[in-house]
């Protein structure tokens, strides 16, 4: 099996690719105001195939335009059917620093948004600080019309990069998400904690929004709201699921 060669029939099937969503709590209010969609790839023989192992390959390859277009149609689709619904979330979608020399993503986005009746600020894109960093200008003209058009830009992932905090100042993002790999050491004592807590006020101070990623429990969620982090995911609120679960867990957590 080799991913390259079966990913273009997973394309085109209806059955083999599939879009989780993972919600993301405000502290101040409790509410949920937007999720993550995430990828999923169920093979026809192999079953479920891990996203961190297919998605890499695919972003290196000539397939990562059609990844992220299929990823972003059916994240609108979702919104579409959900506004209709009289739910309002915004979503949360992952691109890679490829995606960013696409020279036709912000027109057929909109296109997209349009034809589906979905809100720009209804779209978050997610994206690592190595991702964003890779500064041509072709990527940072892309930040800014879609910044400047209504649409979020998150640095996912943050501390694990190459993330420079004099360049940092120039992105046009609104959020920051603190990788996992800061918040579950936070039970282990004070020096883990402190480290988090300058992170959310170096962000604060730079004007963005703090999303903490991976919170596992209760105490990682009170600490994190003693420390002034504006939001919240991981698997103590809810692990990622499908959108049909998702309507479901949102009835029940109101
Ligand atoms: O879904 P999970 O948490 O297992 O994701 C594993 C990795 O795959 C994460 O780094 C996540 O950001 C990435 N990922 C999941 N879905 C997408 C997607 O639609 N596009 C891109 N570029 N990355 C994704
Ligand atoms: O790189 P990115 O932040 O996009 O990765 C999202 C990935 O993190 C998804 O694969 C999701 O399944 C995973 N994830 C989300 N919440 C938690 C959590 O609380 N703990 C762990 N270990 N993983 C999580
Ligand atoms: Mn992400
Ligand atoms: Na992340």
């Amino acid at each position: 099996f080799q991913i390259l060669e079966d990913f273009p029939a997973a394309l085109e099937s209806h059955e083999q690719l599939s879009l989780v969503f993972q919600p993301r709590m405000t502290f101040v209010t409790g509410e949920i105001e937007s999720a993550e969609a995430l990828l999923r790839w169920t093979h026809p023989t192999l079953g479920a195939i891990s996203p961190a192992e297919f998605i890499p390959i695919v972003e290196a390859s000539c397939y990562a335009r059609h990844l992220t277009a299929w990823v972003i149609e059916h994240a609108v689709r979702h919104l579409h059917q959900w506004n209709r619904l009289g739910i309002r979330l915004r979503l949360s979608i992952n691109l890679s620093a490829f995606n960013l020399q696409e020279p036709d993503l912000f027109d057929r986005l909109f296109l997209l948004l349009r034809k589906f009746g979905v809100e720009a600020g209804q779209i978050e894109f997610e994206l690592t600080e190595t991702a964003m960093m890779k500064e041509t200008e072709r990527a940072l003209d892309l930040l800014h019309r879609l910044t400047q058009a209504g649409i979020r830009l998150a640095i996912d992932d943050f501390g694990t990069g190459y993330s420079s905090l004099a360049y940092m100042q120039k992105l046009p993002a609104d959020v920051v998400k603190i990788d996992r790999c800061f918040i579950k050491p936070m039970i282990k004592g004070e020096r883990e904690q402190v480290l988090v807590r300058s992170m959310i006020d170096l962000a604060h101070s730079l004007g963005y929004q703090v999303v903490a990623e991976g919170v596992e429990s209760v105490e990682l969620r009170d600490v994190l709201q003693a420390q002034g982090c504006d939001e919240l995911q991981g698997y103590w609120l809810a692990k990622p699921m499908p959108g049909r679960e998702l309507l479901d867990w949102l009835t029940r957590y109101d």
